[in-house]
């Protein structure tokens, strides 16, 4: 029944007063006709009762005054219309004139009215493939069927026949002359709306109303016009100004797209009016220093010292810095007396890996405010056409937006579709019609509307603000416009377009059109628009003069929540981690009982009790247990702790229980949000099945909140490498580029268990690679105390920096791998190299020592003691990034005659060999040790992190541990790389 095509033909013919009787059973009773019908009439008005409540009885009789003719039908109005429009009995009021119809005529009507309604849902659902959206009218859309009204079987004798449409379009009857004008005023002008995808009654019928009222035309003052005009000239302008005086260098102007800046201007406005007071805004490299001058008001000048190659931070700000048109900055903006916060997120030029960092952000910030209805702070995200349709990301984002826990109550998505992606066409762009469709997955609205209309595009970023608001939920406005200029100023566009740039040439820029329009309609007087223009010409040529001169007097960093925190400096930076007895007690004692009223699993009963145990004794504490530790001491010294990862709450091993679900009523208790009055909220997030969106969120979210510590978890370490991008992008070089501070925690289980090649391996290497400028930290401890102090180090100092920690799989349940509670309590710390609890032999007497990271040591420990080995002496690198130079050189001074081995899981072009090897060597180096070079043990090179056969891990596993504990066999290897693999 889903075709109209076919739907047509059935209703012609005999079938016609079959399908008419049909329609008036359901208009009286729904239940009595087939379901398929019912879908079919529903269809029709959406709102079958509404149709059903007008269509019987008394109220199928005319309702306005210039209904009723001498013999009781509408004037003009054909005999088998003005039959429908007759009362029907018992319910006619006693006054309605009577002129009975023939059953005939009355279906009839019925089916005109039937038609004409499928006729008016199709142009709802169909009615933008009309639109006039494309200012260069070089998209040639052939008609469709299904808004002709030749497919609903109406001929040109029927244009003139009123017809019934029950105040469908806000008229109780009109010719089918002047519905298809409604229709076309309303579904094909310069706006062409999707909303008809949506399942949510009140969210289309909000739409419909709002389009359909107005029949979807502007109307603006005389001095909202001139705003608008104002709004297009600076946009014009800057672009014309920066072609003028910096001619051919990079600036991915807006050209073409200029009615981007009101539009957004729309959305600041009527957002304030609306209660809005903070908006997190990102985008990609078009138009964005345009966003910068004329949205953000960051005055011209310091954008025409930027070009003339002046750093934007004072001299003494360190830093990579980066290009113009990747840097954020926040203002605030008044509208209508009421003040708006506006942070534009730095970006990479990676298109649309901003998106999920700003939905972080706007879920903080909310946070801080209390707004738990998220009315008063939003994201703006800025897209290219081809960018929104191609980058995974999006689909992230919009997947993100109604989740709990990441929810931001409807992001703005303003594509600034300019028909290309840098020389490609939309038709190799994407499969879909619209760049904007993957917007359907979360049944956004979806507003097309034409750039050259600058009146339409404010029109719909009113619209689409006031949706936001209202419905809390996405919302997408594709400004169809073009690219004056190739992808960059200095390109050639038509080298690959030579038709559209053909027509661009000739066509007028959306300012004079615009001015023109409103000359010719009188709001402006002839020559205003020039006036308009000079005013601002004189400013931006005094920005200029100024511009060599200009001075910024501060870096905008490390104010408002940041206010407190400075650069981080020095080498011992410890930090207050350890924790007073009784809290880490009152902690435990929370997070290993439940209420009573709380039905848990009888197997986590029993690793609660040994919870318990653990914290009475103070001995055997592990890793998970280690971990709430962390958290719950946090929180109740006021921090917010929030994790989120795949599966975070149960934990992929089954380790963490963070959430406990009750075994009758499924309802969750939260032992880490229970542990004292006042504590500081816990957020544990199971989050969706991505890796780049969610750490982007998470990334966001630490970016606008540095005094909650915030975690993402990677279900295993291997896949967090499809969240590259934030890792490269943002996380390790966000604070060089940008002057943005992270502590964000990135949890990579890790370790070699013969799980395989895309289970074993968190690529430390990579890591360790992207390392430099104190830029984060890399950690990958082997103690359950190690880690909770790891942990609360991001928190109790006055810097933050990233934490990657390479986190465990099988010590998870390792019997050695546990700390005492004292090592958690006053006077611990954490330590960067861990040597030998106790020596086994005295230390001129080693032969050997190995330094080792992670879960290696205890493989290494238990072979070393089941054989007996007392000449070589461990290291641990716990934190391998920044490289604990001091504490190593201290350790290695120890052993100035042995020889020094690294020893890892990884391959050797992977784990941290290629990392640690020179910087131990230098420490060797300065400590005049016999041994010069650290001696490499590990698996050989390899272009898979890990094995896929058990038995080939374990040979490999066995080998690598033996060659480290056997100092004989080694010493004839000590010029490296002699035999691929083994020692060397
Ligand atoms: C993830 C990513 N891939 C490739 C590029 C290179 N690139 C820069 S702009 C561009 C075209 C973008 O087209 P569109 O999204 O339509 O934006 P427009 O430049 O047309 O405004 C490409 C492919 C990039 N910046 N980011």
């Amino acid at each position: 029944m889903s075709s109209y095509t076919g739907l047509s033909s059935f209703l012609s013919g005999v079938n016609e007063t079959y399908i008419a009787e049909l329609y008036e059973r359901y208009l009286r009773n729904p239940n009595s006709v087939d379901p398929e019908w019912v879908e079919l009439f529903r269809d029709l008005k959406d709102g079958p009762e509404e149709i059903g409540g007008e269509l019987r009885g008394a109220s199928w009789a005319p309702r306005t005054s210039r209904v009723v003719g001498v013999n009781g039908a509408q004037p003009g109005l054909s005999d088998a219309t003005a039959a429908a429009a007759m009362p029907r009995q018992p319910a006619a009021p006693d006054h309605y004139p009577v002129a009975p119809a023939s059953s005939e005529q009355i279906r009839r009507a019925t089916m005109d009215s039937i038609r004409a309604l499928m006729l008016i849902r199709a142009f709802r659902v169909r009615g933008h493939l009309h639109a006039t959206l494309d200012p260069l009218g070089l998209e040639k859309r052939p008609p469709h069927a299904e808004l002709d009204p030749a497919t609903y079987g109406f001929s040109e004798d029927d244009l003139n026949r009123p017809i019934f449409i029950n105040y469908v379009l806000g008229l109780e009857s009109a010719t089918l002359r002047e519905i298809v004008a409604i229709l076309n005023a309303t579904y094909c002008g310069n706006i062409g709306v999707e909303f008809m995808h949506i399942q949510e009654p009140d969210e289309k019928a909000w739409i419909q109303e709002r389009i359909e009222n107005i029949r979807n035309q502007t109307d603006f003052t005389d001095r909202g016009k001139i705003t608008i005009l104002e709004r297009l000239t600076e946009a014009e302008e800057f672009e014309l100004f920066l072609d003028k005086r910096y001619t051919g260098t990079k600036r991915f102007g807006l050209d073409g797209g200029e009615s981007t800046v009101p539009a957004i201007e729309q959305i600041l406005k009527r957002g304030a009016q609306l209660g809005i007071q903070e908006i997190v805004l990102g985008m990609a490299h078009r138009g964005r220093l345009n966003v910068l001058a004329n949205i953000m008001h960051k005055p011209y000048r310091a954008i025409f010292a930027e070009f003339q190659g002046l750093s934007s931070n004072p001299e003494d700000v360190q830093g990579s810095g980066d290009v113009k048109y990747h840097l954020g900055t926040s203002a605030d903006r008044e509208f209508d007396g009421k003040l708006v916060h506006l942070s534009l997120t730095a970006n990479p030029s990676h298109l649309e890996a901003v998106n999920t960092v700003v939905q972080g952000k706007v879920r903080a910030k909310q946070q801080q405010y209390g707004d738990t209805e998220r009315d008063k702070v939003m994201g703006v995200l800025l897209h290219g056409d081809a960018a929104f349709a191609g980058q995974g990301m999006v689909a992230e984002t919009f997947d993100l937006s109604q989740l709990k826990g990441y929810r931001t109550g409807g992001t703005i998505h303003f594509v600034i579709n300019n028909q290309i992606g840098f020389t490609t066409n939309p038709s190799y762009s994407r499969s879909s019609p619209y760049c904007s469709d993957v917007a359907k997955m979360v049944q956004a609205p979806i507003f097309h509307v034409n750039g050259d209309d600058p009146e339409a595009c404010v029109h719909v970023a009113r619209i689409a603000t006031e949706f936001r608001q209202r419905f809390k939920k996405d919302v997408v406005i594709d400004l169809f416009c073009y690219r004056r200029h190739g992808h960059n100023e200095a390109d050639e566009p038509a080298f690959t377009q030579p038709r559209m740039y053909n027509r661009i040439d000739k066509h007028p820029r959306v300012r004079e059109i615009y001015a023109k329009r409103l000359e010719e309609t009188g709001v402006i007087d002839p020559g205003q628009s020039e006036t308009i223009l000079a005013t601002l010409r004189q400013t931006l040529e005094d920005d200029f003069k100024s511009a060599e001169s200009y001075k910024p007097n501060k870096a905008d960093w490390l104010e408002g929540q940041w206010a407190g925190m400075s650069i981080a400096s020095g080498d011992e930076r410890r930090g207050e981690t350890a924790v007073g007895i009784d809290l880490l007690r009152e902690v435990g004692h929370a997070i290993s009982q439940v209420p009573k009223n709380v039905a848990v699993h009888p197997k986590i009963v029993r690793q609660l009790n040994a919870k318990r145990k653990m914290i009475e004794s103070g001995e055997g504490i592990d890793w998970a247990t280690a971990e709430a530790l962390a958290y719950g001491t946090l929180l109740c010294e006021s921090t917010p702790v929030r994790l989120s990862g795949q599966d975070s709450g149960r934990g992929t091993f089954s380790q963490r229980h963070a959430v406990l679900v009750d075994q009758k009523t499924e309802e969750r208790y939260v032992p880490l949000n229970n542990i004292r009055f006042g504590q500081a909220p816990f957020e544990v997030l199971d989050s969706p099945l991505s890796e780049v969106g969610v750490l982007g969120f998470e990334y966001g979210y630490s970016l606008s909140e540095p005094n909650a510590l915030v975690l993402w978890e990677a279900q295993f370490g291997d896949f967090a490498n499809g969240a590259q991008v934030i890792i490269d992008q943002f996380i390790a070089s966000g604070e060089s580029k940008w002057l943005r501070m992270s502590g964000l925690v990135l949890l990579l289980p890790h370790g070699y268990e013969g799980q395989g090649p895309e289970h074993s391996s968190a690529r430390l290497e990579r890591y360790l690679q992207l390392s430099a400028e104190d830029n984060w930290q890399v950690v990958n401890c082997t103690t359950p105390a190690q880690y909770f102090h790891v942990l609360r180090r991001q928190i109790r100092r006055n810097f933050r920096k990233p934490l990657i920690v390479m986190t465990p799989k099988s010590l998870l349940r390792h019997k050695r791998c546990i700390s005492k509670l004292e090592n958690f309590a006053e006077g611990s710390s954490f330590h960067r190299v861990m040597y030998d609890e106790v020596s086994l032999c005295k230390d001129a007497e080693v032969k050997r020592v190995v330094l080792c990271s992670g879960k290696v040591y205890y493989d290494l420990l238990e072979v070393r003691e089941k054989r007996g080995v007392k000449d070589v002496a461990f290291l641990r690198m716990e934190q391998l990034y920044p490289f604990p130079r001091k504490a190593l050189t201290e350790q290695l001074a120890r052993y100035p005659e042995a020889e020094i081995v690294w020893c890892q899981e990884e391959p050797k072009n992977m784990g941290a060999w290629n990392f640690v090897d020179s910087r131990i060597e230098q420490v060797l180096l300065e400590l005049g040790s016999q041994c010069r070079r650290p001696i490499y043990v590990g698996r050989e090179e390899a272009a898979a992190p890990a094995t896929g056969l058990l038995r080939r891990h374990v040979e490999q596993q066995n080998r690598l541990i033996d060659m480290a504990l056997t100092p004989n066999a080694s010493t004839a290897t000590r010029k490296p790389n002699k035999k691929k693999g083994k020692a060397a």
